[in-house]
């Protein structure tokens, strides 16, 4: 059969993908050596989601602004959800953010001070209230902290002490919100990480119910980590609540999805495909998993970037799809190692630009999203209106 027709096939099943994309990704970022400033980076809330929106007029593939708090905080949150909803977009995750106060220094939830864990808490429920504003799914939970020394602090204790936070957390959550625990095995703690992995993370959210789960964050993890197998074991465990994409060369990189390492991504892909995770498995039409972007565009311009990301997670899902499975199967009981790995690479090697590019015009959407923006004229508009743009929360 030719990719053509096996395309044919798979192409309903691309219908309905959403990725959600992060605000903080249209503001200036950098590293901690230089931020630089771009022109026509949004001065406003409204202006990241009108951003936002655009990638999703140009793609029809980014439905959703995650939120971080308090970097898109706003008096009114209804209002802001109204203004996103005109755009044609919605707001999904509510980040919460307890790595940028002073009394955080040695901890948030894990504190051995119970004023200071009691503060990190009501930032919490304060995101949930956010969040019934906003219609929001899910509070995502990316913790800064850890040790940076042996003997610093007593690990256990700090295990402790995030369950009780944790806890009360998740009991404040509505019927139909869900908390997702995100994990990284280093800095800004560089001894011991108090989330460093998915089985601490899987730990944790296990203990406190249905509705809580881990997020994936692909940027997160020892180099050379098999991050498929990951994929696997917590959709076995059906506790794979969402994904942050994004790429690395060496550390927490925060590069373009799909840019430095496209077949991590198909496998990725793949074991989300194998584990029932893609497509809408809830009956609001929400996928269970929430495939979000966490990404900065440090030298890039930010809305190309964004634009690139998405397209990248639908060319390699679609390959995924392509996937033969019976074939696959087969080939794996039979024993025929390189067999197996012929089919798995067959679907991989397979280009699905031009049918993707035909797909998109049978629903009236640029064949080269990116091309079409670029053409728009939005860029320039955007540099001749917006003077001094705000720099995304974290240098
Ligand atoms: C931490 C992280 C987490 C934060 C985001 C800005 O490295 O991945 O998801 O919320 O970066
Ligand atoms: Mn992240
Ligand atoms: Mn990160």
């Amino acid at each position: 059969m030719t990719s053509t027709t096996r395309f044919g096939e798979i192409a309903p099943l691309l219908e309905g993908q959403a990725i959600e994309v992060p605000s903080w990704a249209y503001g200036n970022s950098g590293t901690r050596f230089k931020v630089f400033g771009s022109a026509g980076t949004p001065r406003t809330v409204e202006e990241k989601i009108a951003d936002a929106a655009t990638v999703h007029r140009f793609t029809g593939l980014a439905p959703l602004v995650s939120l971080h708090i308090p970097w898109d905080l706003v008096d009114d949150f209804a209002a802001l959800r109204r203004y996103a909803e005109d755009l044609g977009v919605g707001l999904g995750t509510i980040n919460s953010n307890t790595f940028q106060d002073d009394d955080y220094k040695l901890g948030a939830l894990t504190h051995t001070d119970p004023r200071v864990r009691r503060k990190a808490v009501d930032h919490h429920l304060a995101c949930i209230d956010v969040m019934r504003a906003t219609g929001s799914r899910d509070l995502k939970i990316w913790l800064a902290e850890g040790t940076n020394y042996p003997g610093q602090g007593d690990m256990r204790g700090r295990q402790d002490r995030l369950a009780e936070s944790l806890r009360t957390i998740y009991d404040a959550l509505d019927e139909d919100q869900r908390l997702v625990l995100e994990y990284k095995f280093f800095e800004p703690a560089f001894y011991h990480t108090d989330v460093p992995d998915w089985g601490t993370s899987y730990v944790q959210v296990a203990a406190l119910g249905e509705r809580a789960m881990v997020c994936l964050d692909t940027g997160h993890h020892a180099p050379g980590t098999n991050i498929e197998f990951i994929v696997a074991q917590l959709l076995r465990l059906g506790k794979l609540g969402s994904f942050d994409f994004n790429s690395r060369f060496y550390a927490d990189d925060d590069l373009i999805v799909g840019a430095a390492d496209p077949f991590q991504l198909f496998r990725i892909m793949v074991e989300v495909i194998r584990g029932g995770g893609f497509g809408p498995a809830n009956p609001d039409g929400q996928s269970q998993v929430a495939f979000m972007l966490d990404q900065c565009h440090n030298i890039e311009d930010k809305i190309p970037g964004q634009i690139r990301s998405v397209l990248n997670v639908q060319e390699m899902t679609a390959r995924a799809l392509l996937l033969d499975t019976d074939a696959l199967r087969a080939a794996q009981e039979a024993g025929d190692v390189l067999g197996a790995n012929e089919v798995l690479m067959d679907a991989f090697y397979t280009d699905v630009r031009a049918d993707l590019a035909a797909w998109r015009e049978e629903r009236g959407l640029a064949g080269n999203p990116l091309r079409a923006y670029l053409a728009s004229g939005y860029q320039q508009q955007i540099e001749a209106d917006r003077v001094g743009g705000t720099q995304a929360g974290w240098n």
